[in-house]
């Protein structure tokens, strides 16, 4: 069965590191993503889209056949569990490690738990149970740095790279979590029923790394 595969990507180092690689396996947009302000792209293979989505979609598009396979980071797939889909590849690609950072000077509570703020809630719960440690999870949308300076939280669970955001907000990194990189993932039935479509793309991308 024949018909047009959809790719779902989210913008940011992602699509960056995402794009030089689909252009190794010969697959080019047919325009320019990061500059312009469209969500479906055509490619230069007329089986193949683009879309472009948030990276936490990601995952959600893939499982539910909105898009027949995507790129997106080891801690999305993580921390959601994601359900009906294949990961087949580590692209080796926005790699950073997932972290516990405090303050600089940080003066732990000694009468309560520890107050984690995160958006990865689901990592942070299994990892302080295998630890053995009480800790109560704040969830945030961003800018988690922030949270042990207004006394929201002791410590951060958040994915590192340089380690400047951290430093530049007084943080220092303090215990390693895992490292995370970008994996592509498809979604099952399709992998079974556009096997043949999907096979060679996967094929190229695996070679290209
Ligand atoms: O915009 P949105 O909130 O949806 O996501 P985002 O901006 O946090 O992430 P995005 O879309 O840029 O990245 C998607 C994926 O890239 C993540 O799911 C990770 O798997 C991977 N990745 C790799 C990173 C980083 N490196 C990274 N450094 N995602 C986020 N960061 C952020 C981090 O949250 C912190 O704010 O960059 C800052 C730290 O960077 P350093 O270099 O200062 O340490
Ligand atoms: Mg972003």
């Amino acid at each position: 069965m024949s018909r047009i595969l959809t790719l779902a990507l989210s913008k940011g180092r992602i699509l960056d590191e995402t794009l030089p690689l689909l252009k190794k396996a010969n697959i080019q947009l047919n325009e320019d993503p990061q500059s312009s302000r469209k969500l479906i792209f055509e490619t230069n293979v007329s089986h193949i889209r683009v879309i472009i989505l948030r990276a936490t979609d990601v995952p959600t598009f893939v499982a539910h056949g909105g898009a027949d396979f995507g790129v997106v980071g080891k801690d999305i797939l993580m921390e959601q569990g994601a359900q009906n889909v294949y990961e087949l590849l580590d692209l080796k690609i926005a790699c950073c490690r997932l972290m516990v950072a405090g303050l600089v000077n940080e003066q732990l509570p000694l009468n309560r738990r520890l107050r984690i703020a995160t958006k990865y809630v689901n990592i942070t719960q299994s990892y302080y149970a295998q630890q053995g440690q009480q800790v109560d999870i704040i969830k945030l949308y961003g800018a988690m740095e922030l949270a042990p300076h207004v006394g929201l939280a002791d410590r951060i669970v958040d994915v590192v790279d340089t380690g400047n955001t951290l430093t530049a907000n007084g943080l220092q990194p303090l215990e390693f979590i895992m490292s995370i990189s970008a994996r592509l993932i498809v979604n099952k039935a399709a992998f079974k029923v556009h096997h043949t479509q999907l096979k060679p793309i996967i094929d190229d991308l695996a070679a290209a790394l």
